[in-house]
């Protein structure tokens, strides 16, 4: 396999997956400059210039949850990803869709610097909706967390969550709510968290 990405990139929290499944020695990691991106060579590959981008022989996979959503099931075995008939298959394709939509949305907006009132008018067609809605379902989230979302197993869903999280934070667009930190605190000890730069930044 081989991923084309960028360390200046959300490319990063698919190092994370595949440190956290073990298989970082099958995949190529291809860095693409920025000023390569939409240059004829890449757009061949991913005609959005966009990175990440997981190829799998015949397979192009872009967009960091379908990448996630298909190395843990590649590699099921591995145990990040509840297989087709486990119950907590539901949840875990809810928290991954969510940090890929709705919270990356939110953080993309506030990142802008959107005002609160232009926000406030949009709310029924934004996927996040209101902000306090998008804090109260991560608070439930984390206060049902036990430790990990799933329960007492790490899954691709907390690599994904987690690394959003600490960034949000990082860049004040999230508050680090006490709601939070157990979580976090918890995924700031993985070998494959402890050393993003974000983590200082926050005093997990
Ligand atoms: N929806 C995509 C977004 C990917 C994305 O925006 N990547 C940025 C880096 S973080 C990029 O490649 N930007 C290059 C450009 O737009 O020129 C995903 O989640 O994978």
């Amino acid at each position: 396999m081989k991923l084309y990405s960028n360390p200046q990139s959300r490319g990063m929290t698919v190092m994370l997956l595949l440190q956290e499944l073990g298989i970082t020695d099958q995949v190529e990691i291809i860095n693409v400059p920025y000023e390569n991106m939409h240059q004829a060579e890449y757009l061949a590959i991913n005609p959005m210039g966009k990175v990440p981008c997981l190829v799998d022989q015949d397979v192009i996979i872009t967009e960091v949850a379908a990448i996630f959503t298909y190395l843990a099931d590649k590699y099921i075995e591995k145990g990040l990803a509840p297989t087709l008939d486990d119950p907590k298959r539901g949840a875990y394709l809810k928290w991954m869709f969510f940090t890929h939509g709705p919270l990356t949305e939110f953080m993309d907006l506030k990142g802008l610097g959107v005002p609160d009132e232009q926000i406030e008018q949009r709310t029924r067609s934004l996927s996040f909706g209101h902000a306090q809605s998008l804090l109260a379902f991560l608070k439930k989230g984390m206060q049902e967390a036990n430790p990990y979302l799933l329960g007492e197993k790490i899954s691709a869903a907390d690599v994904f969550l987690g690394y959003w999280l600490i960034f949000a934070i990082s860049l004040k667009i999230l508050p680090y709510l006490d709601e939070f930190k157990p979580f976090i605190q918890l995924l700031a000890q993985r070998d494959s968290m402890k050393d993003i730069p974000w983590l200082q930044k926050i005093n997990a």
